[in-house]
This record gives structure tokens, C-alpha cells and sequence, in this order.
């Protein structure tokens, strides 16, 4: 499989997994998991094309580790990310380090520094561990800047941090006090 497929074949499944799983007439359980057979049958609906094949390679692919197949082999769910209604994924709490960052656009500074990070769209605000990662998530969005989160003083304070499979961080909300421009 070519790159750009890969690419686009990855897209697509986070779209489904995290966001609208409806859209090919998925059913997703509270702990985000969809039969793969399902998933194929909904996809060939759709005109797209899958099979266990190219499932397991966009998986092995992922540089983030987006998705997790179950150990039976017939399941798999995204690892964080979603915004879908249906998912309640328990994520593993976690004592966090010192700091986390979180990478986003100049443009969207102002209100963050204003309102905290919420979680727009998805259940958790996404964190990282390394500047690196978060400087390539902000660059999805425009001129990108890193924001360094004071997330051991936070869960001193009782607020809740959660580790992803793929070792993102979520928590809830960060309020506008813990955040520095890196
Ligand atoms: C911003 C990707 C204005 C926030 C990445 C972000 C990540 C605010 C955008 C994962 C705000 C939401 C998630 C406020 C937050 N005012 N803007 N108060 N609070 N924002 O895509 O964190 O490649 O929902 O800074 O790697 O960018 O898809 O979240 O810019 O891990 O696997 O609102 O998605 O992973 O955008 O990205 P998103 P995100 P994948």
C-alpha cells in the first residue's frame, strides 16, 4: 500500500472510530470497540474498500498508535480522540509528570488564555509529554505554539489526568492559571 493510501485509509478509520461511526451504519461499544467485520461490510457500503489485510497494516503503521486491535483479533478501537457520544472509554488515571504540553495555533491563544483549554469538540483536552509532539500538533492548525502545563501542581489539586494506550494525556479542562507560554 502506497503512503498516501495509508494515509487517507487511517483518516478515514479515526473518523469513524472517534467521530461518526453512524455514517457507515457502525455500532461502537461505551469502551469504543467496533467488530472489524462490521466495520469492513459498512466501509464496501460506502464504496471503500478494506479487508483484514490492509486494517492490520494501517494499525502497525500508525507513528502515534492510533488504533488497538482487541486479542482476539476481531476488534479495534482508536485509542483516544473521540468525540461520539456513545464512547466512554475508561482511560487509565495517572499521576502526571511536573509538565505537559499542549501545542495549538497562535491564533487560538487568546481565548485559551482567557477561558483554559477546553475540550471543544472531543471528551478530553490532549497532552504530551514531549514539546516535539505538540509543536506537530499545533502545526495542524497554523502557526503553531506550545504551551507548557503546570499538570503535577493540577493533580495536587485534585484535578484528574488520564494515559491514553498510545501514551497521549487527557484531562478534562486546564485552567487558565496552570498554562505558560513554553
Ligand atoms: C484549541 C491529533 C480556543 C486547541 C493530535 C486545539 C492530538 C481552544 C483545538 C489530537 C481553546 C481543538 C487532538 C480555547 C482549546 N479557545 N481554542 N479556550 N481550548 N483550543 O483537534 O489537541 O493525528 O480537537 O488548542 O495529535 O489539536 O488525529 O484537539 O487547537 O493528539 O491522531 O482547540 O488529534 O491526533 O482541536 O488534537 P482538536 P488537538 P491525530
Amino acid at each position: 500500500m502506497d503512503n498516501n493510501t495509508l494515509s487517507e485509509t487511517s483518516k478515514f478509520l479515526s473518523y469513524i472510530l472517534r467521530h461518526k461511526p453512524a455514517a457507515i451504519g457502525l455500532q461502537l461499544d461505551t469502551e469504543g470497540w467496533a467488530d472489524i467485520n462490521s466495520l469492513i461490510i459498512g466501509a464496501a457500503k460506502e464504496g471503500r474498500i478494506l479487508d483484514q489485510a490492509i486494517i492490520q497494516t494501517v494499525v502497525n503503521s500508525s507513528d502515534k498508535k492510533r488504533f488497538t486491535l482487541s486479542e482476539d483479533g476481531q476488534h479495534i478501537r482508536a485509542a483516544q480522540g473521540h468525540s461520539t457520544p456513545d464512547v466512554d472509554l475508561q482511560h487509565i488515571e495517572k499521576k502526571p509528570p511536573e509538565f505537559l504540553y499542549h501545542g495549538t495555533a497562535t491564533r487560538f491563544l487568546e481565548s485559551i488564555l482567557q477561558q483554559g483549554l477546553i475540550a471543544g469538540s472531543r471528551h478530553y483536552v490532549h497532552l504530551s509529554q514531549e514539546t516535539q509532539t505538540a509543536i506537530a500538533v499545533g502545526l495542524r492548525y497554523g502557526k503553531p505554539v506550545v504551551l507548557k502545563i503546570e499538570s503535577l501542581r493540577m493533580y495536587q489539586q485534585g484535578f484528574t489526568f488520564f494515559r491514553a494506550e498510545n501514551d497521549v494525556w487527557l484531562t478534562r479542562h486546564v485552567p487558565n492559571f496552570f498554562i505558560y507560554q513554553d
